[in-house]
């Protein structure tokens, strides 16, 4: 059950519409969070005196910029750079960068605003940001991937640092943007600051289990969501909607977790192959060579190719979106309850749209939204940038075990703090609340600022 947004709380929702004209995920993202918030105001009045709901709709600093660069013909390309700093109550601003052509002022905002509950809900000190460009990554050459992050990177190094932003990734940006941006950051600099960005390779400061934590941790989280109703994993039919870094790991955690990954996509399309998607193959196609998910059936002449198909009217019992926002309607989330789903976990940003969380709750399913399901990444991130601080590097094995150990704390966090808000189950009020309150307190200890 999703409550009304109270008349509080709706003015300051109505004020965040007129403040903010045209950035619609914006403004979802923050209704969606101001309807968990009323019984808080009324337990922390403090809260509502110290306008801390209304600094928090409001970012501290966003900066946009010009990113002009050559392709490989010579031709000058224009694009635009943002980085929103949202709140930095608890740490440095901390959130990924995305490359994408859908990139605008509102998707960073809703992205921002998500990330900084998020990450206070991982317990580490990290406060919120996000940034990006509308640069598309797709079809350019290593080169010119390489001459856009170095003109990227020519502006935003001024507004980063250990202690100040510390970016990483997000669609569009993996290792290799992560390494041209860290490269332009240190000749600018001329400083080893291996702090000020995270997702960085093995051996130039990057942490083992980075890569694998945001589908790993999202896959823990749904072993636990599925625990509290004491089920497991094991033998259950899943789909995992996209083919990058999220949706790759998230299927590798949930083979070992003994489960079955029968469909997988990108934005072009979907492959459902009954036998078991082959994981090896998908990293091939995606991680090494950057082809479309379409070239999976060329290898396996029983697996099925749609394109533009939809992935969620493939009956499952575990959905995991793990592509980009609103990917999930309210029709879908129908079709995906009434053939059996019994649990999803976002990996994805706001995959789900209002009106099927509405039918996600409704139906009693296990639902993981992503706050709280995917922060493993972020996690992972003030993981290495513990490692940096201390010049050190752990093992796989400890690290991902840390991993393990926070996603099964945010699961206990979000399931009590729901029960305690009278949501018993519902994981949509327990992260809103627990992650508010974690960022809301240590901002009326800071005073106004
Ligand atoms: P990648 O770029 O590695 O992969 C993105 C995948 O989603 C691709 O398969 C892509 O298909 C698909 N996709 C992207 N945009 C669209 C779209 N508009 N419509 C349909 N499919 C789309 O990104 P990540 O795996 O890193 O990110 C996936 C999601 O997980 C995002 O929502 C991101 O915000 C979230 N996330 C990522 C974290 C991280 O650590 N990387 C941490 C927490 C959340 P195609 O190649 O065809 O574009
Ligand atoms: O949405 C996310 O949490 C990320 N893209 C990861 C952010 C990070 O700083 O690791």
């Amino acid at each position: 059950m999703i409550a009304a947004l109270s008349e509080k709380t709706e003015a300051i929702y109505q004020q965040v519409i007129a403040r903010n004209p045209g950035e619609t995920e914006f403004h979802q993202a923050v209704k969606e969070v101001l309807e968990s918030l009323s019984p808080v105001l009324v337990k922390y009045p403090e809260f509502a005196e110290q306008k801390i709901i209304e600094r928090i709709c409001e970012p501290e600093r966003q900066i946009i910029f010009r990113v002009p660069w050559q392709d490989d013909h010579g031709e000058v390309q224009i694009n635009r750079g943002f980085r929103v700093q949202f709140n930095s109550a608890i740490g440095p601003y901390k959130g990924g960068l995305r490359f994408h052509p859908s990139v605008y002022l509102g998707i960073i905002k809703f992205l921002g605003f998500e990330q900084l509950f998020k990450n206070a809900l991982t317990g580490m000190p990290i406060g919120g940001g996000k940034g990006g460009s509308d640069f598309d990554p797709k079809g350019k050459s290593d080169n010119e991937v390489m001459r856009f992050c170095q003109s990227f990177m020519t502006e935003l190094y001024r507004h980063l640092g250990e202690y100040v932003d510390v970016p990483a990734g997000d669609i569009g940006v993996g290792g290799r943007e992560i390494g041209y941006l860290f490269g332009q950051y240190k000749r600018i600099t001329n400083k080893y600051e291996s702090g000020v960005l995270t997702g960085k390779g093995i051996g130039w400061g990057g942490s083992l289990v980075r890569k694998e934590a945001t589908g790993y941790g999202t896959t823990y989280f749904v072993r636990e969501m599925l625990k509290a109703r004491k089920d497991t994993l094991e033998g259950k039919t899943c789909v995992v909607s996209g083919s990058g870094n999220v949706a790759i790991y998230t299927i590798e955690q949930l083979m070992k977790q003994g489960a079955r990954v029968i469909a997988c996509s990108d934005s072009h399309g979907v492959v459902r192959h009954d036998e078991g998607i082959d994981l090896d193959l998908v990293k091939q196609l995606k991680e090494v060579e950057r082809r479309r998910i379409a070239d999976y059936v060329k290898h396996h002449k029983d697996a099925h190719y749609v394109a533009g198909g939809n992935i969620w009217d493939i009956p499952c019992q575990v959905a995991m979106p793990s592509a980009t926002q609103n990917e999930i309607n309210g029709k879908d989330a129908a079709t995906l309850v009434k053939n059996g789903c019994i649990a999803v976990g976002e990996g994805a940003n706001m995959p789900t749209v209002p009106e099927g969380v509405r039918v996600f709750l409704d139906a009693g399913i296990a639902y993981g939204p992503g706050k709280a399901a995917n922060a493993g990444g972020v996690a992972t991130s003030a993981l290495e940038m513990q490692q940096n601080a201390s010049r050190d590097s752990w093992t796989h094995e400890y690290t991902e075990h840390k991993l393990d150990e926070i996603m099964t704390r945010i699961h206990a966090l979000t399931y009590e703090t729901a029960a305690e808000f009278g949501a018993p189950g519902n994981y949509v009020v327990g992260a809103n609340i627990a992650g508010f309150i974690m960022v809301a307190k240590p901002m009326v200890a800071l005073g106004l600022v």
